[in-house]
């Protein structure tokens, strides 16, 4: 299998799954009493779908690396490209019927990388319809998953060769321990786009891609590297709006050029279309 049909062998492993990981949130709602490697309480759903997908993606031939955010360390399954999951994306949004999602990342390097090192990036979105939005070979495009019979399902291009619009929203999270500098810049932001957050990252990131704007989850006055993980979240998210015309930064450069040490190593971010981050990076300090 060459690098592309492996590619395409993730996606569509993740795909068949996510109908099923949707139907199987309804009976997982409960906390299991223990913490992923962050320190984040872990529901029933988020072990369930973490073993799922490990399960799935590691049988793949020629996936070499698996690293999940529920996973202390990494998983070595040979030669190939190294896969990252953040399998229940947003996970405490499902006791109140919210979005949560999947977000892959798929590495040609062996993890932890830069995420200049993406070679394909996507997520599933769990919400009233299931969708996957995927980057790869310099384009975007957005499916809606449909079960068929059996195991099968159908992927129906919903959106093509997206390209980040002219701005319209902006949702901000962290805000109870916001710095000053940054209160000042969601100020000025406030009167210009419209507010929207929902505090899974799939969700707040899709709203970005489909209507224009600014997603931010900065450093925090207790956090001083905020609260998203740059292998599992950060870097597929820049690596698809940066593929869709757009820009990110931790206040200095692209998400996708910051060093990774630590698996779970965090790192405030700033995405969206290119003029907001530029105003980000100037108005800013700097991390
Ligand atoms: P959970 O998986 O614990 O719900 O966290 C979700 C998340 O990592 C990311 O999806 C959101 O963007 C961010 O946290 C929301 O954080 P706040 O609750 O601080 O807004």
């Amino acid at each position: 299998m060459n690098k592309t049909e492996l590619i395409d062998e993730i996606v569509d492993t993740v795909a068949e799954a996510a109908p099923h990981i949707s139907s199987g949130l309804k009976k997982r709602r409960e906390y299991v009493g223990e913490e992923n490697p962050s320190g984040e309480r872990q529901l029933e759903a988020d072990v369930w779908a973490n073993e799922l997908l490990q399960e799935l993606i590691t049988s793949i031939n020629g996936v070499g690396e698996f690293a999940s955010e529920e996973n202390d360390k990494i998983i070595d399954c040979g030669e190939g490209l190294s896969v990252t999951i953040d399998p229940l994306d947003g996970s405490s949004n499902i006791p109140t019927n919210n979005l949560v999602g999947t977000i892959v990342g798929v590495y040609d390097g062996e993890l932890p990388c830069k995420g200049e090192n993406l070679v394909a990036a996507f997520y599933i979105v769990y919400g009233p319809l299931t969708t996957l939005m995927l980057a790869k070979e310099g384009e975007v495009n957005e499916y809606v998953i449909e079960e068929t019979s059996g195991d099968q399902v159908e992927l129906h291009l919903a959106s093509e060769n997206i390209e980040i619009p002219e701005a319209y929203v902006y949702g901000f999270g962290g805000n109870k321990n916001w710095t000053e500098e940054f209160r000042k810049f969601e100020a000025e932001i406030s009167r210009e786009l419209k507010l929207r957050y929902g505090g899974a990252f799939v969700g707040d990131m899709n709203q970005i891609l489909h209507h224009g704007g600014v997603f931010a989850y900065p450093y925090r006055t207790d956090a001083p590297n905020g609260k998203l993980r740059l292998l599992f979240e950060c870097n597929p998210a820049a690596y698809i709006v940066e593929t869709a015309g757009g820009s990110s930064t931790n206040t200095e450069k692209s998400i996708l050029k910051v060093e990774a040490s630590e698996l779970h190593q965090r790192a405030p971010f700033f995405t969206g279309t290119e003029e907001l981050v530029s105003r980000v990076e100037e108005e800013l300090p700097k991390w």
